[in-house]
């Protein structure tokens, strides 16, 4: 590990708490060069020469405990002493979530189950589960990653975190929780709900680091509202959200309302979990942790690598992990590379903010559209509270798309429709589509614990 600078800004005796938050935030926007690891300023020379080594480590793994991987290695010419360049794995086909689920529950695992640590896996809602499993050593090298994470945030040793991310099989919770402790922060480990008593515990407590999926930040947000209590004026400091998408305007509004910094870090459970990618202060985009991880994207209709800055889907190959090494895995979320040099001083290229899954992208009447972006438009607009569910249907052979949004406050029919006219007008003129709007009164949309379920889709039921 490499030296560390020592940031924590203190809170000025004499001066109110929002003061201090608000010095806090244009010292940290200014803070530079700070790493948890050596390894996040390395040179690019240094790192594909790290990354060479620990592909073929990675491939010698799964090629002698992994069947299936050591078949498709075979077919594609690449046993492990064969590689020669990183270039060259771009010969192995990709691999996919229902691999892990043709071999559920163990199939893809390169160690016994009796050497394994720990296992976490998908809710399976849709299908059968995705099992993931890590060694002592994978469990290790995760709380490293999420120390790092939480370091390039700015979370020092000895902040208080306090994790509303879900404990249990979601990676979310222990992996934050696991971070946390190796960067020498107390975790106060709540998991999801319960949301009265997050905010008592923030409150009592003095939390300085909230860790939650960006929906439940601001349904904390809200709950404290309404309790008449002002968590501007607590001691939290620092936000690390993620596990879903959320926009540019959704990270206004929770900052507004919780007076804080929020930060953006992507993870997938079949990699690793949280920490594979984190914005740094400069915020503009994720490092994605490159000695532990070889980012591609590609197009996802040929496969073909998309150039630099154009968009496209995420491949991910683990280079570190024991238990569970994944190939070219594709993970479905949309987004853009950026390899310019950061002004942070990391060398880790940046996986710009996720736009959406591929799988959660709707055509409504031939238009593209992500939940995200219709969130964009809605989060900030007057009257409209920042909770959202869009509703598909098909009426004949058309796909429609119901935005169901929140009034701010009771403004009776004739405020609602002037709400709803408002709202379809700029989804209309900022993404192109026309869709139907039904503004309910305060309080009426469901409120997420962890990921915010956005769209429901009425189609396959035949409407
Ligand atoms: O959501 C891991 C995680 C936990 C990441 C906590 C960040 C914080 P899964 O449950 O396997 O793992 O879901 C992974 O969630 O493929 C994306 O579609 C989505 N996702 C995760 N982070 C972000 C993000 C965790 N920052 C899936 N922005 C991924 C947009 C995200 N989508």
């Amino acid at each position: 590990m490499g030296a560390r600078a020592e940031l924590t800004p203190e809170l000025v005796p004499g001066r109110s708490r929002t003061a201090a938050k608000t010095a806090h935030t244009a010292q940290t926007a200014h803070i530079a060069r700070a790493t948890y690891a050596a390894e996040e300023t390395l040179s690019r020379d240094a790192l594909a020469t790290l990354q060479l080594e620990r592909l073929r480590a990675t491939l010698a793994n799964a090629w002698q405990h992994v069947p299936w991987q050591r078949a498709r290695l075979d077919a594609a010419g690449l046993h492990p002493d064969a590689l020669r360049h990183l270039d060259d794995l771009e010969r192995l086909p990709f691999s996919v979530k229902n691999d892990l689920r043709d071999h559920y529950p163990f199939g893809l695992f390169a160690r016994p189950v009796e050497q394994l640590a720990r296992v976490h896996a998908s809710s399976g809602t849709t299908g059968r589960p995705t099992v993931v499993g890590y060694t002592a050593g994978d469990l290790s090298r995760w709380a490293d990653l999420m120390a790092r994470t939480l370091y390039a945030i700015g979370a020092r040793p000895g902040d208080l975190v306090h994790n509303a991310f879900g404990y249990g099989l979601f990676t979310g919770g222990l992996g934050t929780h696991g971070g946390a402790e190796r960067l020498g922060c107390p975790v106060v480990p709540m998991s999801g709900g319960g949301t009265e008593r997050q905010v008592a515990l923030i409150m009592d407590f003095g939390a300085r680091v909230l860790c939650a999926t960006p929906s439940y930040a601001l349904a904390i947000a809200e709950t404290a509202e309404r309790q008449g209590i002002d968590l501007r004026a607590s001691r939290l400091r620092l936000g690390v959200f993620g596990a879903e998408p959320w926009s540019e305007a959704m990270r206004e509004r929770i900052e507004e309302r919780l007076g804080l910094r929020a930060y953006d870090t992507y993870g997938l459970s079949e990699v690793m979990g949280p920490g594979v990618a984190c914005e740094c202060e400069a915020r503009s985009g994720l490092h994605g942790w490159e000695d532990h991880f070889l980012f591609e994207l590609i197009d996802p209709e040929s496969g073909h690598p998309v150039p630099d800055g154009a968009s496209g889907e995420l491949v991910v190959t683990t280079l570190t992990k024991e238990a569970l090494p994944m190939l070219r895995y594709r993970t479905r979320d949309i987004t853009r590379l950026d390899r310019t040099r950061c002004a942070c001083g990391r060398t880790h290229l940046r996986i710009l903010r996720v736009a959406g899954r591929n799988d959660d992208m709707l055509i409504i009447r031939g238009v593209n559209v992500y939940p995200s972006q219709i969130e964009a438009v809605l989060v900030g607009r007057p009257g409209i509270a920042p909770h959202y569910q869009l509703v598909v249907e098909r009426h004949g052979a058309l796909d429609q798309l119901r935005v169901e949004v929140e009034a701010l406050a009771d403004t009776g029919a004739d405020g609602r429709a002037a709400l709803a006219d408002d709202v379809r007008h700029h989804i209309k003129s900022m993404i192109g589509v026309t869709v139907e709007v039904a503004v309910m009164g305060p309080g009426q949309l469901p409120r997420s614990e962890g990921k915010a379920v956005r769209v429901r889709d009425l189609r396959s039921k035949g409407n």
